[in-house]
């Protein structure tokens, strides 16, 4: 059933059960990373949410702390909402928070909940894991000013600094009438924030921007860049998470200092809003600055896609994905993201596959290893491009929609080819996850898809909407190339995959009722017109790491 313990998450972030959405405030201290989350301490749904506290020393195992800010203040009686970190001048942690100060209950999506933003400080600062904080009674340290629509004013960003004029910025998510807007505000002291009179960046349209993420990356190279930094050989991403459709949108641009404002790239608006981090289900995303490994972590939650019912029957929900570095792609277009290095410490027994052709029509087995905890890095070589399907440009601004026409056994030209993964052995059950060639005037186009509709056989999530196909295009030249490849992590329900080097990357949630545990097995499949050559498959069983037992 959908409820198994066999479908829980051995090796992705979470609690051991009840709800868990946003990341919040994550940061590097004292040999420590340390991840905050929105967590309903009482149930597998929404509500009650208090910051829960995990600590880890290689982002892989966790040691559950107990909730380190909870309701407690006339500032935030009825919720600890989103918030960031920023390591202060003098190393000091602080985190600024959402605390809810009025409730509606009339609105049962609350979304009619009055907000303002906190700020909390460790209250023992050699404690390697900051134990305890303190809420300051000063608070809240930005209440809702004139023009702030304040039941759509949350989730401050981590500050960043400007030594020329020793003010601290952040910005706070918010809207006006459906004008998604980044609101800056700016401080000397932490304490005390002023409104500037234009915002960071807004757009019409967008509606609410939830979980706002403001940060450098270098133009060149894979470093990260501590929040502050800017200038030369700097550029600057804005992502917002938008409430209206649950997606998320990024885009790199400018930011101009000495007007305080942030201008996108043309180039990194392919899409209505930007880019997506991700095509699948994933939001609420924020990074942070590694300063140990010189490296930005993005961590972004992926939440169910069962029915509410089951979440309560099996008494979890939501995990985070594993965290991923992110750096510049040198065309300086788009972003790429790898899972953190430390992942590969799960590695167990491993298989390989070299130099394989896999006709149109074929699917083969990688057998050898239990792949419901794997993790499979595989390169496939696409020989003939003549034969790719024709590509109608109209449909280049929806690669999801179009996913959903040409699923994975649509047959095609060059394509769809990839892996069928959580799969029953006569493939009743599979995910797959493919990319699809098709040729237009210029350059070829290259759609991945994560194909969840033969996913699982449970009658619940007969609906579409509990199967939501996901897909993107890959910015890849395979003329120049043509070889592509994909990253899969697997992970019981998760399916966490990586295109040509994270160029393109789709999360999905599956529950598969019979590809559970040893019977999940691991396919390559072609359902194209031409031939596709492995040239090299390599997957590995994970082990379970320590999460948060005892939570
Ligand atoms: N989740 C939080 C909000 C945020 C939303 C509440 C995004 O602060 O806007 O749990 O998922």
């Amino acid at each position: 059933a959908v409820t198994s313990p066999a479908l829980k998450a051995a090796y992705h972030f979470r609690p051991p059960n009840n709800w868990i959405n946003d990341p919040n405030g994550p940061l590097y201290y004292k040999g420590y990373y340390h991840l905050f989350y929105q967590y309903n301490p009482k149930d597998a749904v929404w509500g009650n949410i208090v910051w829960a506290h995990s600590v880890s020393k290689d982002l892989i195992n966790w040691i559950a702390l107990k909730p380190a800010i909870e309701p407690s203040k006339p500032f935030d009686q009825y919720g600890c909402w989103s918030g960031s970190a920023t390591i202060l001048l003098d190393g000091t942690p602080a985190i600024l928070y959402t605390g809810i100060i009025a409730k509606n209950d009339t609105d049962p999506n609350n979304i009619l909940w009055t907000q303002v933003q906190n700020v909390a400080y460790p209250k023992n600062l050699s404690d390697p894991f900051l134990e305890e904080w303190d809420k300051p009674d000063y608070n809240p340290v930005i209440p809702i000013g004139p023009g702030v629509n304040g039941t759509a004013f949350r989730d401050p960003t981590t500050a960043w600094y400007s030594p020329e004029d020793k003010h601290w910025r952040v910005v706070v998510g918010s809207k006006w009438d459906l004008k998604g807007q980044a609101l800056l505000y700016r401080s000397k002291d932490f304490k005390k924030w002023v409104k500037a009179s234009h915002t960071l960046h807004a757009t019409r349209g967008t509606g609410m921007w939830e979980c706002p993420d403001f940060y450098p990356v270098s133009v060149k190279g894979l470093l990260g860049l501590d929040t502050s930094v800017k200038g030369k050989g700097v550029k600057h991403v804005l992502k917002v998470s938008l409430d209206l459709d649950r997606y998320e949108y990024y885009t790199i641009g400018t930011y101009d200092i000495t007007r305080d404002r942030y201008t996108p790239d043309g180039t990194s608006k392919d899409n209505k809003h930007g880019l997506r981090y991700d095509y699948g289900n994933f939001y609420a995303s924020k990074t942070f600055y590694d300063p140990e490994k010189k490296r930005r972590i993005l961590w972004g939650w992926a939440n169910e896609t069962d029915t509410v019912p089951e979440d309560k029957n099996k008494r979890w929900a939501g995990v985070q994905l594993i965290p991923r570095t992110v750096w510049l792609d040198p065309s300086g277009k788009q972003l790429l993201q790898w899972p953190v290095e430390e992942l590969n410490s799960l590695r167990g027994k491993q298989v390989s596959v070299t130099s394989k052709k896999v006709k149109p029509g074929d699917h083969l087995e990688v057998g050898g290893i239990q792949t419901a905890q794997a993790d499979v890095e595989v390169t496939f070589d696409v020989s003939s491009l003549s034969n790719a399907e024709p590509f109608d440009p109209k449909y280049m601004y929806d690669a999801q929609a179009f996913c959903k026409i040409k699923g994975a056994d649509v047959k095609g030209g060059v394509g769809p080819f990839g892996l069928y993964v959580l799969a029953t052995a006569d493939l009743q059950e599979k995910t797959a996850v493919f990319f699809r060639v098709f040729k237009s005037e210029d350059k070829h186009v290259v759609l991945m898809c994560n194909d969840p509709t033969q996913s699982t056989l449970a009658p619940s999530l007969a609906e579409n909407k509990y199967k939501p196909t996901f897909a993107g295009y890959v910015d890849v030249d395979l003329t120049k190339s043509s070889s592509i490849s994909l990253k899969t992590l697997l992970d019981h329900s998760v399916v966490e995959s990586f295109g040509a080097g994270g160029k393109t990357v789709i999360s999905s949630r599956v529950y598969p009722t019979l590809a559970q545990g040893d019977n999940a097995r691991l396919f390559i499949f072609n359902n194209g017109a031409v031939d596709i050559k492995v040239t090299k498959l390599d997957a590995w069983e994970l082990k379970k790491p320590l999460m948060n037992i005892g939570a």
